[in-house]
């Protein structure tokens, strides 16, 4: 397997983005880090480009022509992007569906599955022209369970496992490899964004048991970029111990 694969990271500055942005770096991937956040992303790149080449991208990912003009600065070198991990997302509060924040729902729509669809229309073709390839996609429990004032992030998270599956269906004949990473709880900066700052609601999310770590995200997508040829792992659904679906989790 070629080990100098180039892998291009969305949302590369925090929580599973980074954590898999550095595990891979170790890995000896080549990383095109993503992010809206210049002091992060450069900070990143320095301290990566030790063991591995990397190169950054800056862009809001729910403008489309800062993506498109972001993907086509890329040098040559970097242009045949082999691995796609769209891994951006956040959720915007947390209210029923009746009050919610039409902001919020603005925000989750953009950037989870409109900012997903305009990274990949223009990183696939590439990988279609040349029958090479591997997407990953960041889903979550949210994708395949609703609960209680989840509403428009479920949504977006239901959106990301039908373009999933249907990459998976699309890019069949090219031969590119789709991967889903759904996880259950993982302790990143998700819930202080989810909860707009208030870091005891944030905390409470993952209170009295022992969540995910975005290490273990990242080992799981090293996973599924290390398979041979032959084998793509389709679909992983990934709980912390404690917990059993969206809403029964364990707490002591
Ligand atoms: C995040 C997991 O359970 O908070 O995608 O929706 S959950």
């Amino acid at each position: 397997m070629n080990s100098k694969r180039i892998v291009f990271i969305t949302g590369a500055t925090s929580g599973i983005g980074e954590a898999t942005a550095r595990l891979l770096a170790k890995n000896n991937f080549k990383l095109i880090l993503c992010g809206r956040r210049k002091d992060r992303l450069e900070k990143l790149q320095t301290e990566l480009a030790v063991m591995t080449d990397v190169t950054t991208l800056l862009f809001e990912i729910r403008n489309r022509q800062e993506v498109v003009n972001a993907i086509q600065s890329l040098p040559t070198a970097w242009k045949n992007i082999d691995v796609l991990i769209n891994n951006a997302g956040n959720a915007h509060g947390f209210d029923p569906i009746q009050s919610g924040n039409v902001d919020d729902w603005d925000a989750m729509i953009d950037i989870n599955v409109k900012g997903l669809l305009y990274v990949s229309r223009e990183i696939l073709p590439g990988m279609v022209d040349r029958k090479s390839g591997h997407v990953v996609n960041l889903g979550s429990i949210a994708g395949r369970e609703v609960y209680a004032n989840g509403n428009v992030y479920c949504a977006s998270k239901f959106a990301v496992e039908a373009l999933t599956r249907s990459m998976r269906i699309d890019l069949n004949a090219a031969g590119i490899k789709v991967t889903a990473i759904q996880p259950g709880l993982v302790e990143t900066e998700f819930s202080l964004v989810r909860f707009k700052g208030d870091a005891e609601r944030a905390a409470n999310a993952y209170k009295g048991l022992e969540p995910l770590r975005g290490d273990d995200i990242a080992d799981l997508i090293l996973f599924a970029l290390t398979r041979p040829a032959h084998v793509v792992v389709a679909d992983l659904v990934v709980f912390p111990t404690a917990q059993a679906s969206a809403t029964v989790v364990r707490r002591d």
